[in-house]
């Protein structure tokens, strides 16, 4: 990849600081690739090449991506996931919410400066894309890292699920009245850092920093190494004080530093696997593996050995870190949003997914242009449609998110925008949140992070203040879910955002060049805002009285009905 890293020295400072441009010229294009070693099949890929380059930058550096879209077939998008994108909401990625699609043949200008630090990935945020292979990671090395001096180097890996087949298909299958109880596609196999045989040289008697992310789009994987503990030191970009573990779980979208020290001698190699989560999965294929391994190499002249089998998987629990920067629970809250989601059918007997009885649907104006276009209306969370799950937040108020998870799957939620507070999370089974699961109060210092995991017919409470004017998506990151509408929009301080953002004309021309307007409420009313005739929405509910258990009983007859007379043409076509 064709990287240009301009050094700009920072004289105004009284302290000189280095800042880095880095100009990235990216052609999104079209690869053929084999990582599982079982199949080959077109992937998307950046200037020719995939796996993509794992980018490294440092805090305060400047970032401009010019994403050209040439795959000639499908539109695209980059987001650049964990970053807060704190002034610069239009550089987010998500379209339908911060942007129109790329269209092939366009161009879309990502610039902005990255001020966090820690472990991130970039990918595709267009519908269904990611997975399809354009995602890879990236790192922010802190001038302040707390851990400095306590490791020798660093060890970047990144876990994923992977398919043989494309997404488009995939996902024909998956939100079809054939698939009437949403069953997601089961992958064909892990990778470990894009392989299935990634060995890591290793030296004796050193600590290394792993870096660890998941890209994946479906799995949650754990994540052990033989014969050696991991003292985990961060998540999603937040210092952690150490916590030492045997396993860690990482939901598709997270991200966890261990710090591991490797043996004094080298008298053995040492396997690291990770292993899909196959609760997740409704059913398991025969001949599946689930797991991929790796080996910590001391010595290329020893063998590299298999994986012992284990019986139980028992993670570090996330929610026990503590952030190194101690900042305490905020609060109380101004504002609560209470989210109940569900799986169910709609009038096409597809399954769907909800938050509140809504499933997402894009507006056809992208929400953060309707907030920059709709005047003092903008407050008014009407004007961004029925069916986007929008929420108007005032700058400065503390804001609880409460998940309550009427499924009974798991689902790892992500804000853009922010690292939240997790107050509480509930085991399984206890239904909705109330007050009195918090009996103890919430934990002085919790636990941050991007992304978390919400379990099955449990609940979760985040907490986080409202001082990031954009716009910003929250969904779940198994793709499988956003695609059938587990996702709702929080408008942050909108009349803030007003005054302080202007779109580059290259982003309203991406919009023009894919005949998408960006003026106007939801509808692309521009008088009316509260006019939403002519939007986007999702599919019409079943009639009432029909069931979901209807539509099984309908799918499994007509498929009976349909297996008959084949079998009825068979015997009618064999020779007698
Ligand atoms: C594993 O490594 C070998 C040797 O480096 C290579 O030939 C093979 O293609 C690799 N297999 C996979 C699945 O990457
Ligand atoms: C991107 O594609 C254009 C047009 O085909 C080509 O001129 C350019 O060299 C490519 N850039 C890179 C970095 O491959
Ligand atoms: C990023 O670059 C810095 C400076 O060259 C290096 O110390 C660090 O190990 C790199 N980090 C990763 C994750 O590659
Ligand atoms: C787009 O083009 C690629 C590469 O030729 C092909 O593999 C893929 O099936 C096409 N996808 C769609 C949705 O047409
Ligand atoms: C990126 O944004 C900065 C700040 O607005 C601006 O000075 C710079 O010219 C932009 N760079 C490009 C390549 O557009
Ligand atoms: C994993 O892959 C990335 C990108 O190809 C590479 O930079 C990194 O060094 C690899 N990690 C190991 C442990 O080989
Ligand atoms: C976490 O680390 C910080 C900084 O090292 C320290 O001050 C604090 O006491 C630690 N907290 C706990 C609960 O160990
Ligand atoms: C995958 O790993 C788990 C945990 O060690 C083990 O129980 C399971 O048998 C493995 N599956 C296969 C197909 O190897
Ligand atoms: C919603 O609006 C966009 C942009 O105007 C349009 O491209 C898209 O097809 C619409 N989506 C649906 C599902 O109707
Ligand atoms: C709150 O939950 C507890 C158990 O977790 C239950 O006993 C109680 O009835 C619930 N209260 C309300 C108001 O739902
Ligand atoms: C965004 O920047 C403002 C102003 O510098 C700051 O007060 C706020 O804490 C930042 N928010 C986030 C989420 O970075
Ligand atoms: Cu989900």
């Amino acid at each position: 990849m064709a990287v240009h890293v301009a050094v700009l020295l920072l004289t105004c400072h009284a302290l000189a600081t280095f800042a880095a441009t880095h100009t990235f010229d990216w052609n999104i294009t079209w690869v053929t690739a084999n990582p599982d070693g079982a199949f080959e099949r077109p992937v998307i890929g950046i200037n020719g090449q995939w796996p993509l380059d794992v980018l490294n930058f440092t805090k305060g550096d400047r970032v401009v991506a010019n994403v050209h879209n040439m795959l000639g077939n499908q539109s695209t998008s980059m987001h650049f996931h964990g970053l807060f994108q704190n002034g610069t909401s239009d550089m987010d990625g998500p379209p339908g919410v911060t942007q129109c699609e790329i269209s092939a043949g366009s161009t879309f200008v990502y610039n902005f400066t990255v001020d966090q630090t820690g472990s991130y990935w970039y990918h595709s945020h267009t519908r269904g894309q990611y997975p399809d292979g354009l995602r890879q990671a990236f790192f922010v090395d802190d001038p302040n890292d707390p851990y400095k001096g306590q490791y020798d180097e660093e060890v970047v890996l990144t876990l994923s699920d992977w398919y043989h087949e494309q997404m488009p298909t995939l996902i024909k299958g998956f939100i079809s009245v054939l698939n009437p109880t949403g069953a997601e596609p089961v992958p064909n196999a892990a990778l470990l850092n894009d392989t299935q045989n990634l060995t890591v040289s290793v030296q004796p008697g050193k600590t290394y920093l792993f870096r660890i992310v998941n890209v994946g789009a479906f799995a949650g994987q754990y994540f052990w190494v033989e014969g050696h503990s991991m003292r985990i030191v961060e998540v999603d970009g937040v210092w952690t004080n150490a916590s030492e573990t045997d396993m860690i779980y990482l939901t598709a979208a997270q991200r966890c530093s261990v710090l591991v020290t490797t043996k004094p001698d080298t008298g053995a190699n040492f396997a690291m696997v990770g292993s899909m989560d196959t609760d997740l999965f409704d059913t398991i294929p025969e001949g599946l593996n689930p797991n991929v391994t790796g080996w910590l190499q001391y010595d290329v002249s020893q063998t590299l050995p298999q994986p012992q089998s284990k019986d139980t998987f028992d993670p570090f629990d996330d929610f026990n870190l503590i952030p190194v920067d101690g900042q305490e629970a905020l609060g109380p809250a101004d504002h609560t949003v209470t989210l109940d989601m569900k799986m169910d059918n709609l009038g096409d007997g597809a399954n769907y997914a909800f938050f509140n009885e809504i499933t997402y649907i894009a507006p056809k104006v992208p929400s953060l242009y309707s907030a920059l276009s709709t005047g003092g209306s903008a407050v008014n969370p009407t004007v961004y449609g029925t069916d986007t799950n929008a929420f108007v937040l005032k700058k400065g108020d503390v804001v609880d998110i409460i998940v309550n998870n009427d499924d009974p799957g798991k689902h790892p939620f992500h804000l853009h925008g922010h690292a939240f507070q997790v107050l509480a999370r509930s085991d399984d089974d206890v239904g909705h949140w109330n007050s009195s699961q918090a009996v103890n109060g919430f934990p002085q210092v919790p636990m941050r992070r991007d992304t978390l995991m919400v379990r099955p017919q449990g609940n979760f409470l985040i907490r986080f203040v409202a001082d990031n004017p954009g716009v910003w998506f929250f969904h779940c990151h198994i793709y499988w879910h956003l695609v059938s509408g587990l996702a709702a929009v929080m408008v942050e301080a909108p009349l803030e955002l007003q005054s302080q953002l202007s779109i580059l004309s290259n982003h309203y021309e991406v919009c023009r060049a894919g005949g998408v307007p960006y003026l106007g409420n939801a509808a692309a009313n521009t008088e009316h805002y509260f006019d939403l005739e002519g939007e986007n929405r999702s599919v019409a509910p079943l009639p009432t009285g029909f069931t979901t258990g209807g539509i099984v009983a309908l799918v499994f007859s007509c498929v009976a009905a349909f297996l008959g007379l084949a079998t009825i043409a068979w015997y009618g076509a064999a020779p007698l």
